[in-house]
């Protein structure tokens, strides 16, 4: 071995919104090359809350430390905690070179860098670099001219993209995969996260793909991704695996052939993952083969009811196109999650038609999951200089930074009346209103809250057409009927 390099993600704060965290892809995937080059790799993930066991670890082996690699993407206090690490790394042996990379130090490098904790950003895909700085740093070469590195006086650079191939294969045997194993109410029982590709090739002026890669797109072959995913299930028993990629679907070649490869197989693998809606239409002649190969979650970006918006944002779809796709998902049977943005800079229109897209959508099939989010603008983003002209303020410094909370309205021009109607009708409304089939298989057998819920779903109706949200009958009524909070909807992902 040549020496020892830890990394580290921070614990994200992923609850309410989400039910789980997932194993660690992030510090996974840049320990591929460096154990694959005789370097020892420890991975210590905050989400195991295991805090003080990493500590130990940590004070174990920093003697033979060669450096420190944090990952941190923005939101979920995931920044507040890499530092604190970072600090506590810098107090037992201030010499040791502390690295930040991941989406975050990808988009605000300048901002991590003035930290005294932190001495090098790596942005955008770490593979590469990161093998190349640890080789530096070991020979005491200079690590200038290595693609994504920025040192604290140094240039800024360019994120870096290039082809997935060439990377080795994830080393899950570092992890304790059975910590991350997840049981999925659409994909399986033994689900496992994995990411067969990164970036994306569209230009949504929103989102912090755009600003971390630029339009670009890289993916491992289909064959790759197939014979990978096989090997994992095997070894690890599982049924199902959920892509985080961005955009899944960007090549429909790769798409098509992974799932013949799946079909080619005498067992059933299961899986879920995100798409944009041009994706789906440029399959849906293959959609039904697709499906019969184990997909069995979609997490399509819809973003908006209003065609100005979606121009706004780049979206590169129509309303009709959106509508399309949910009645390719809802003809057949995909369960889908459909994510919507609110708050569009200088577009009025938008709370609006989006909650009139919805219940479009929801009437087509009322088994879909809908999710609104406010929009927060991400530096480096099309739209954040347009954000910033209309009044929106962002974090300028890592204690602002680790604050910021995705969730809470970001942006000046939301009122707080928008707010609450965008959140009752997202969280519960929309769902009231056209119930997925759970709800309606209680409602038959029980005549008296049939009966209750008919003329609720009235007051519901006029609520929503009012925006008028005091006193929420239904959702009492809900929660003493159904011992629920809401139609239970587990969004992951984006
Ligand atoms: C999984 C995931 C989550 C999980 C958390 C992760 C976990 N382990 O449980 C959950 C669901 C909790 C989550 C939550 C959120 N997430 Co999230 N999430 C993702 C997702 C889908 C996959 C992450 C992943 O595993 N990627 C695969 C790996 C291989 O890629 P990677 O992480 O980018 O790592 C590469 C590089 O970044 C770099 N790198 C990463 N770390 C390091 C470290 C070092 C030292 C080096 C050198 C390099 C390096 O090298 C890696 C390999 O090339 C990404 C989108 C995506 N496809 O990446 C969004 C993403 C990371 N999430 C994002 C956001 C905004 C959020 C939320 C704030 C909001 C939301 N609605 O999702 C919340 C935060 C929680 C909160 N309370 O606010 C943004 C980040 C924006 C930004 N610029 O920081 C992303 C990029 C989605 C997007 N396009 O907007 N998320």
């Amino acid at each position: 071995m040549k020496g020892t390099v830890i990394l580290y993600q921070p614990k994200v704060d992923y609850r309410p919104y989400y039910p789980c965290f997932w194993a660690p892809l992030s510090i996974l995937s840049v320990a591929a090359p460096l154990v694959a080059n005789n370097f020892k790799v420890i991975l210590l993930d905050g989400n195991l809350e295991e805090h003080e066991v990493d500590k130990g670890i940590v004070k174990e082996n920093i003697s033979r430390c060669i450096c420190i690699g944090i990952s941190c993407m923005i939101g979920g206090k995931q920044i507040e905690r890499g530092i604190n690490f970072s600090k506590f790394v810098k107090c037992l042996k201030p010499d040791v070179p502390v690295i930040f990379g991941g989406p975050m130090a990808t988009v605000v490098p300048r901002t991590l860098l003035n930290s005294p904790s932190v001495d090098y950003i790596i942005r955008g895909q770490g593979e590469k670099p990161m093998l190349e700085l640890v080789r530096a740093l070991i020979t005491g070469k200079s690590c200038e001219g290595i693609e994504g590195l920025m040192s604290k006086n140094g240039e800024s650079t360019r994120p870096v993209l290039i082809d997935k191939n060439v990377f080795p294969e994830y080393p899950w045997y570092l992890l304790d995969v059975e910590k991350y194993v997840r049981q999925d109410r659409y994909i399986g029982k033994r689900v496992l996260n994995y990411t067969s590709s990164q970036g994306c090739p569209h230009k949504c002026g929103y989102c912090s793909e755009v600003s971390s890669y630029g339009c670009r797109w890289k993916a491992y072959t289909a064959k790759r991704t197939f014979e990978e995913i096989l090997r994992l299930t095997e070894e690890y028993q599982l049924d199902g695996i959920k892509f985080y990629d961005s955009n899944f679907f960007a090549n429909p070649k790769r798409s098509i052939e992974f799932s013949e490869l799946l079909l080619g197989i005498n067992r059933k693998i299961k899986w879920g993952a995100s798409a944009h809606p041009e994706g789906i239409i440029r399959l849906q002649e293959y959609i039904v083969n697709i499906k019969e190969s184990g997909l069995s979650r979609l997490l399509i970006g819809a973003e908006s009811g209003s065609q100005k918006a979606l121009d706004r944002m780049k979206k590169g779809c129509t309303l009709d196109d959106i509508l399309f796709v949910s009645e390719i998902c809802a003809k057949y049977c995909i369960p889908t999650a459909f994510t919507f943005i609110v708050g569009i800079p200088e577009v009025d229109d938008d709370i609006e038609k989006t909650l009139g897209m919805v219940l479009k959508m929801k009437k087509i099939w009322s088994e879909f999951d809908i999710k609104i989010h406010f929009y927060a603008p991400f530096p480096e983003t099309p739209l954040f200089e347009e954000a910033k002209k209309h009044g929106y303020c962002s974090p300028k410094n890592i204690e602002e930074w680790s604050i910021y909370d995705y969730y809470l309205i970001q942006t000046p021009w939301l009122s707080k009346r928008e707010e609450v109607k965008v959140r009752q009708f997202s969280d519960f409304y929309c769902d009231f209103l056209y119930p997925p089939k759970w709800f309606t298989e209680i409602l038959a057998r029980r005549k008296f809250s049939r009966v209750i819920y008919r003329m609720l779903r009235k007051l519901a109706e006029i609520r929503c057409k009012f925006s008028y949200y005091n006193l929420p009958l239904e959702i009492y009524w809900f929660k003493i009927t159904t011992n629920q909070e809401n139609f239970l909807r587990e969004i992951d992902g984006k």
